[in-house]
Formats: structure tokens, C-alpha cells, sequence
């Protein structure tokens, strides 16, 4: 049943690439299940914690999903840039400016790449940033309190997928169109031409987005590039820390059924950006200053932990045909996917996904061809090197349809094979095949715990499969996606996991819980409170009016709200409750919802001040309640508002236990 599916799916998806592959033997290692010792080893007793925290990204959800490893439970979902209802984000007053875009409001987003900040190389438990596909956008999540911060847009771009990969010691994240849209130099605004003068006028960019000590974010510079799609991207570390890669495919520059029109080309490139060098004609003012509109979304933490929206007009574009030595094109086969960079920055290692072979290029042939000048000719002005003069090695027999490789930190590279359905294990210096392990079914990425970074902790990886089918029990056409779980501890790779997720986590970034757990906030400082509305205690509880607006300055605590009945509201008014929860306590947040409101409730943490907004449109008596169950008086945490005519004289009044 496994060998006829994968077949299947081999031969449907060779037939659409018509490409002639080889079929090639599957491995039994794994096949079906695992060892007896496997159930031990993923099992983390009642009350025990998880030695990693996993970062997933919800792909089409636009959230990201905490889970924690070697179990594979999912312990959490941070909001990041969909609407959701579980805490009100994007729904509260406070929150609704982090989904502004030059678009409008923006209630959802594609989420696919998470990635960890890092120190000298390594991951160090700060942030994680992910990017937005759809709308060109990059968030930054605080692990501190596992909330979304900011959110930055990224103009001049159409589809943010090669993001939001960082530089060693958080310089930068950058961010990579992945659709190459009409520009003209000077205005890179999008422009009314036709698809059909796509070589003529369509044009791509890379963003390089620089990150303060406080996670501030802020685009330093674009890079005007040929209009080619550009895919996924690393930084380089140690030798290579300077540079980062940025793979493209459709370098024949196609508009139309580019399953065929852009996999002609027997190779495509990666560019090679010196982003220092480039950082460095930005300082200079080298460059064009250029409009290129973009919001900045931040949670103010200075001002009541209220979102804040800036909008910035312009953006510094560098064109590396007048600036030197910032881009160079390697050429690398076929339509590539992954570009991964191993832990001792030496080896660039390309996930081409029509090509027979993972080309691993040298970071130190690479710099003796740019130097000596080793051109095999240029592309749109960019100097391209010798495939030849820049290849380490080309690993043989890698699986069909390789697409991203992460490494262990013991010398081995992890390729997830798509079309064959297996993880392939090599060894980076030689270059050769050295593990194969059958996954279920057809992986993207995959993921080892700071496998992206100098200093993995080889010891588990995860497959992030695509296709589900007969995995878990059904649940109609839809499936949830499968994860795999995978101990890479020996030589000989053993499956140990099978756990669903949610969305369509492409990339999954993985860190030790105890990097994490020691900055965790609790609880907010009810006296550090500097929400303008935030009431510090029921005795200034208070309903006010100014014209049809109406403030509500609620309190919360076990298991009562203060005020609970208010009265003199009329139709037509615009009524905000400004709801703060007065507990002092970890993990006892209180829940507000109002009956017709048109958001959701909003989850107030201890010592926070939260704001929904609602408009009564009816006359009558409205419930309101606590969503969360907070104590055993859960239930009688309740109240009731008074909704008047438009033209009534009822006064506001408001009162608890009275
Ligand atoms: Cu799914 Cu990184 Cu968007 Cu490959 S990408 S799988
Ligand atoms: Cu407060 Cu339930």
C-alpha cells in the first residue's frame, strides 16, 4: 500500500515535471514504524517538560504552532497575522494596528518560515521572526511573553517567501520576492503594463531589514534584481558570515505555465549577496532614495502595551550593476528550492528540485573565482562564476525531488527527498550518500533543533510531510499535515513519531526549552501598567461619556466585574470597554465577551489592559461574560448592560453589588 502510493505519487509527479527520473529502490529502514524502545523515547511523563520548544509556522493559517519535542504535543498557538478570536488579537483596540498594511486592514496572512534570532551564530531565545508570503510581510515574535511585537511590510516586493532568515548575530533578516513584479528604475512602484512585457519591464528585489537590540525593525536597503522568482534563502556564518544566498528559479524569466516555460533552463542561479559590503554602500548613501510606502506595526511597550502603526515613504535601493561586488550569481541546477549553509560556513548546499544530484558549492572556491575574476559571463549585469570552479561536490543518489537540508553538527547534511518520500543523510566532505529513511509522505522542510545555525543539537529531526493520507484516522477530503519525528542521535537514523499539525507548516525552527523557559513573564506589574484607560483598582471603576462615545473602565478579578451593571447606554453609541485584570497571578487571565458584538472577546492577562469595542444596534438588556474558566465561580462571573433608544434621557449609572 506505502510502496504503491509512493509510486503513484512518483509517477504523477515525474509525468507533470517530464522529467526523465530513474526510479530507485526505497530503504526499509523505518519502514512502517519503529523500534520497541521509541515509545520511551518521545515519552515525557505527566508533569515533565519537553527538552525542545518547536517553532512551526501555520503556512496558510498565519499563526505559528509551539510544540514541544521529543513528544510532539502541541502546547501552544501565538497569533501572529490572522485575526484570532482565542485572545482577541487583531480584534482589541490594542491590537488592530499590528494587521495594517498599504493594503487596509489585513486579517490573515501565509506564514512559512520561522526563524530564530541568534548570538555569535547560535540560537539565543530572544525572538522568533516569520515571514508573510501573501502580503510582504515580517513579523517578530517576543519569547518572552510568546507574543507577536512587530510587523514590518516590505514594499517593492510581491510575495515574501525567501524570508525571514537572519545573519549570525541579528544584523539583519532578510526578505526575498518570490513574484518578480513591473518596475522602472528611479519608482519601483508596481506598474500598468502588460504580462507580456515581463523580460522587458518585471523586476525583482532583496530586502535587507535591520534589527535594533530591542528587535526594532527597519528596511536599511533593497536590491534591484533581474526579474526572476527568488525562493528560499540562508545567511552565511563563520568564513562565510558577510553573505547570504538567495536561490531563484524561472531565470528564464516566464509569465505563463512556468511548470514548463521556467524548467527549461539546465541550470538557474543563487545569488550571493555581500551584505556587508552592501550595508556599507548603504551607510555611504550609495544608492537611490525611492518611494516605496510600508507600514511598521509595533506593540508600544512604553505606552500601555498599545499597537502603534508608522508608515515610512521610502526605501535605499542599491543596483548592483553601478555598485560592485555586492551580488554574484552561481549557477546551480534545476529550478532550485533550499540553499543551506552548513555549520562551518564552508559548504553552500542548493535543494534543486528537478535535478538528480545536491550540488554543494565551496564559500572558499567561490572567493578565489571572484577574485581572480573567474566569470563565465554575466546575467543582466551580474558577474555569473563557473559551476565548475566553485563545486565542493555533488552528492549522487540524494532522492528524487530534493528540496532543504539541514545539519546535525557532526559533518552530516539531511535532505528531504519530496518525490521519493525519504530523508537522505550525507556526509558534507565527501559528499556521499550515507543514511536513507522512508517518511510518510512526500516532506518539504525538515528541522533539527538549531540545525540552521554553528551549533545544532544533533539529536532529533523533524520531517515537516506535505501529504498525509493514511497516517491518522480520516476526517474527510481534509487532512491535517504529518510531522515526523526522527532520532539522528546514531548512525543510523530511527522514526520514532508520527504528530499532525496544523496549517501547512513549511519550516520549523527548534530550540533547548531551557535557552526559553528562564525569561518567561508571568504576569504584568499591575503598578507598571501605563495603559491610558487601564483602572488600577475597582474603587476607579467608572463609566464616562463624551458625545456618543462611551468608556467603560472595567476591572476583573476572581470572580467578579467591577462595574456590573451599567445603564444609560443608547443605540447608536460607540461603547469601548477598557478592561483591566487586576490578578497578580500566573496563568489567570479573564475572559470579556459581549453579547452582538461584531469582533470576538478579548483574554485580558493578569495586570493587562485590554479593549473591545461594540456598537449595540438594539434596544434591550445584553449579557456580558467571562470566557476563561477562572475559579469554581466562573459561571457567576457575569453582568448586564442597559441598551436605551437613540433619543432617551436614561443617565449612565453603574454599579456592583448594589
Ligand atoms: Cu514550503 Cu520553505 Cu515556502 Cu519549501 S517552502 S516546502
Ligand atoms: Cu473570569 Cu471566568
Amino acid at each position: 500500500m506505502n510502496k504503491l502510493l509512493k509510486k503513484s505519487l512518483l509517477w504523477s509527479l515525474a509525468a507533470i515535471t517530464a522529467m526523465g527520473f530513474i526510479s530507485m529502490g526505497c530503504s526499509s529502514n523505518g519502514e512502517f514504524g519503529s523500534s520497541s524502545d521509541a515509545a520511551q523515547k518521545v515519552y515525557v511523563a505527566p508533569g515533565e517538560h519537553d527538552e525542545f520548544y518547536g517553532f512551526f509556522s501555520g503556512g496558510y493559517n498565519g499563526q505559528m504552532g509551539v510544540y514541544g519535542l521529543p513528544s510532539g504535543r502541541h502546547i501552544f498557538t501565538i497569533p501572529v497575522f490572522s485575526q484570532a478570536p482565542v485572545n482577541g488579537y487583531g480584534f482589541s483596540e490594542e491590537t488592530k494596528a499590528m494587521l495594517q498594511t498599504t493594503d487596509g486592514f489585513i486579517p490573515w496572512g501565509d506564514a512559512h518560515h520561522p526563524e530564530l534570532s541568534q548570538t555569535d551564530g547560535e540560537t539565543d531565545g530572544r525572538w522568533v521572526f516569520m515571514n508573510e508570503n501573501n502580503t510582504p510581510r515580517v513579523a517578530r515574535i517576543g519569547l518572552d511573553e510568546f507574543k507577536t511585537q512587530e510587523i514590518i511590510e516590505i514594499p517593492n516586493s510581491a510575495g515574501n517567501h525567501a524570508s525571514s532568515f537572519v545573519t549570525p548575530n541579528t544584523e539583519y533578516v532578510s526578505a526575498a520576492t518570490r513574484f518578480s513584479i513591473p518596475m522602472k528604475e528611479g519608482s519601483l512602484e508596481n506598474m500598468d503594463v502588460s504580462i507580456d512585457s515581463y523580460k522587458e519591464n518585471f523586476k525583482g528585489t532583496i530586502s535587507f531589514i535591520k534589527v535594533s537590540d530591542e528587535g526594532h525593525m527597519s528596511i536599511d536597503f533593497q536590491i534591484m534584481m533581474p526579474g526572476f522568482n527568488y525562493d528560499l534563502s540562508h545567511a552565511g556564518k563563520g568564513p562565510s558570515d558577510g553573505w547570504s544566498f538567495f536561490t531563484s528559479y524561472n531565470s528564464e524569466e516566464a509569465n505563463t505555465l512556468l511548470e514548463i516555460n521556467a524548467s527549461k533552463n539546465d541550470k538557474d542561479y543563487i545569488a550571493a549577496i555581500n551584505w556587508k559590503k552592501a550595508a556599507e554602500y548603504a551607510k555611504q548613501g550609495k544608492g537611490e532614495m525611492i518611494p516605496g510606502k510600508h507600514y511598521r506595526n509595533y506593540i508600544d511597550h512604553e505606552e500601555g502595551g498599545i499597537a502603534k502603526s508608522e508608515v515610512i515613504e521610502e526605501v535605499r535601493v542599491l543596483d548592483p550593476r553601478k555598485l560592485e561586488g555586492i551580488v554574484y550569481f552561481l549557477p546551480t541546477p534545476k529550478s532550485p528550492h533550499g540553499v543551506d549553509v552548513d555549520p562551518t560556513g564552508q559548504y553552500i548546499a542548493a535543494g534543486g528540485k528537478l535535478s538528480t544530484v545536491i550540488p554543494v558549492h565551496s564559500f572558499a572556491k567561490m572567493q578565489d573565482a571572484i577574485e581572480n575574476e573567474d566569470f563565465a559571463g554575466e546575467e543582466q549585469g551580474i558577474p555569473v562564476l563557473k559551476y565548475d570552479s566553485i563545486l565542493h561536490g555533488e552528492v549522487e543518489n540524494p532522492g528524487l525531488g530534493p528540496l532543504h537540508t539541514e545539519f546535525d553538527g557532526k559533518g552530516n547534511a539531511y535532505t528531504t527527498a519530496f518525490i521519493s518520500s525519504e530523508i537522505v543523510k550525507w556526509n558534507i566532505e565527501k559528499t556521499e550518500v550515507v543514511d536513507r529513511i522512508d517518511v510518510y509522505y512526500s516532506p518539504g522542510h525538515l528541522m533539527i533543533p538549531g540545525g540552521d545555525s554553528e551549533n545544532p543539537d544533533g539529536k532529533y529531526l523533524v520531517s515537516l510531510n506535505k501529504i498525509t493520507k493514511d497516517r491518522y484516522l480520516p476526517t474527510g477530503p481534509e487532512l491535517f499535515h504529518s510531522a515526523q519525528l526522527i532520532d539522528i542521535s546514531g548512525e543510523k537514523m530511527e522514526l520514532l513519531l508520527d504528530f499532525p499539525t496544523e496549517g501547512e507548516p513549511h519550516y520549523a525552527q527548534g530550540i533547548a526549552a531551557e535557552k526559553v523557559k528562564k525569561n518567561q513573564k508571568r504576569f504584568y506589574e499591575i503598578d507598571d501598567n501605563n495603559h491610558p484607560h487601564a483602572t488600577k483598582s475597582e474603587k476607579e471603576t467608572k463609566v464616562v461619556r463624551d458625545g456618543n462615545e462611551v468608556h467603560v473602565y472595567m476591572t476583573t478579578i476572581r470572580s467578579h466585574f467591577t462595574p456590573d451593571n451599567i445603564e444609560g447606554i443608547k443605540v447608536g453609541d460607540e461603547v469601548y470597554f477598557h478592561v483591566t485584570n487586576l490578578e497578580q497571578d500566573w496563568d489567570v487571565p479573564h475572559g470579556f465577551a459581549m453579547k452582538g458584538a461584531n469582533t470576538s472577546e478579548i483574554l485580558v492577562m493578569p495586570g493587562e489592559t485590554l479593549t473591545l469595542k461594540w456598537q449595540p444596534k438594539k434596544v434591550g438588556v445584553f449579557p456580558f461574560y467571562c470566557t476563561d474558566f477562572c475559579s469554581a465561580l466562573h459561571q457567576e462571573m457575569q453582568g448586564y448592560v442597559r441598551v436605551s433608544p437613540e433619543n432617551s434621557d436614561t443617565p449612565i449609572s453603574y454599579s456592583t453589588g448594589q
